[in-house]
């Protein structure tokens, strides 16, 4: 495999290197998805915008046999996902008894590691694909328990697309259900994978890489997804758009240079790799356009995205002043009536455990001839110690 065009790849590692969180030191390789400066996130090859009308379970089958699947390999794909989507009994005892002001991306672990409790078969693969097909329910009930609507909870339709079952689990009312589950596969298919060395994707395989179990290392990489740095920038990011509050275009500059004079964020730009903006943003405005055109919280990310690269530009030191994938998925999900940003990661969560958990199977049981890459362990130095001097 080539080495990306415009990615800094070091060859020796300095002082300089170290206590800077590993940023651009090659590791390893990933067969599921990388990231290029002007096309964003590929999965397998092929770039996010020709995904963004592929199935979700289609693209997961795409991130586990690194080929998209014909018609009858995907039909059997979601009928094997059907066969394992039925949750244990217990879990929702286990949702019943969280306390409900915990944060939704903790409910989000701790149920993660309820379902390996219950049932954990040991195998990498069967392990991961049994977690993907459960986790729609999952979410579903988290939203339930944690909102306190345990009752009359909506029997669970195996039969039914991914999304579906969410959406019918969540059983909102007064929504239109098919216009949601447009809007959450959407976010689903272009949240799914982002490169091997993210933070919550190298901590699910660095959990793995100990042999704990697949439901440990994602319930882990999910507590590394919380972080406002990385998940949680999406909650941010809605938070941000409702303090704007216009899409007067004059009045959304005054307000992003005064954000900015106060050291703050302008939410929903720039990128650390990317240096246009990025397609899964440009794919969920097209959405938006067909959507909500008219949506309050959809003018005001247009303005933005309208305002905001000219003032970042002025400031050199900003590589990217482009929108990012945060900037729209806030305000399209408010839209279908997933009014509540503190449930956002989960929704970023519920998407990485596809690639995340594709990204483990390859790791565990693929690389290294089937021999799989060993336990991680980076090395460290003592302080103050030059680095050519230690062995
Ligand atoms: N608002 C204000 N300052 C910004 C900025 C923005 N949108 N984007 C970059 N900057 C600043 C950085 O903080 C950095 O400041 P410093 O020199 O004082 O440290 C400087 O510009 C250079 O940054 P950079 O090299 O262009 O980007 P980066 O890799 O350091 O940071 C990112 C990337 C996304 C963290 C940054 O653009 C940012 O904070 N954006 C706003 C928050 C946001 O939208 N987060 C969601 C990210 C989603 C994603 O990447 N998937």
């Amino acid at each position: 495999m080539g080495l990306l065009d415009n990615e800094e790849v070091l060859c020796e590692v300095t002082e300089n290197h170290l206590n800077t969180g590993l940023r651009g030191i090659p590791v390893g390789t990933c067969r599921t998805s990388f990231v290029t400066p002007d096309e964003g996130v590929h999965y397998c090859g092929y770039p996010i915008r020709e995904l963004v009308d592929v199935s979700p379970e289609d693209v997961i089958y795409l991130l586990f046999n690194k080929e998209l699947p014909n018609a009858e390999q995907s039909a059997m794909f979601r009928e094997n996902l059907a066969s394992r989507a039925s949750l244990p009994e217990g879990v929702e005892q286990v949702l019943s008894s969280l306390p409900k002001h915990g944060h939704p991306m903790d409910w989000l672990s701790i149920g993660i590691h309820t379902l390996g409790m219950y049932d954990t078969t040991g195998d990498w693969l069967e392990d991961a694909l049994n977690l993907i097909a459960r986790m729609p329910r999952l979410m579903g009930l988290i939203f339930r328990y944690r909102e306190g609507r345990e009752s009359d909870i909506p029997a669970d339709d195996v039969a039914q697309s991914l999304v579906e079952r969410f959406v019918n689990t969540l059983d909102l009312d007064g929504i239109d259900k098919a216009k949601m589950a447009r809007v959450v596969s959407a976010y689903f298919v272009l949240h799914m994978d982002h490169g091997g060395g993210n933070l919550s994707t190298f901590t699910g395989k660095s959990i793995a890489s100990g042999k704990a179990t697949v439901y440990s290392a994602i319930a882990g990489a999910m507590n590394a997804l919380s972080g406002p740095l990385h998940g949680r920038a999406n909650q941010s990011c809605l938070e941000f758009v409702l303090k704007v509050g216009t899409s007067d275009e004059a009045e959304v500059e005054r307000f992003v240079r005064n954000e900015l004079s106060e050291g703050r964020p302008v939410f929903g730009f720039g990128h650390a790799v990317l240096s246009v903006e990025d397609p899964r943003a440009t794919a969920q405005f097209e959405l938006g356009k067909k959507i909500c055109p008219d949506d309050e919280n959809f003018k005001i990310i247009t303005a933005l995205r309208n305002v905001a690269p000219r003032v970042l530009s002025e400031n050199k030191r900003i590589r990217n002043p482009n929108a990012n994938v945060d900037i729209a998925s806030g305000a399209l999900l408010h839209h279908v009536g997933l009014k509540d940003p503190t449930y956002y990661t989960t929704f970023f969560g519920w998407a990485r455990v596809a690639g995340i958990g594709a990204q483990i199977v390859d790791e565990r049981v693929v690389m290294r001839s089937g021999r799989g890459v060993p336990i991680y362990r980076p090395k460290y130095f003592p302080e103050g110690q030059e680095l050519r001097h230690v062995e």
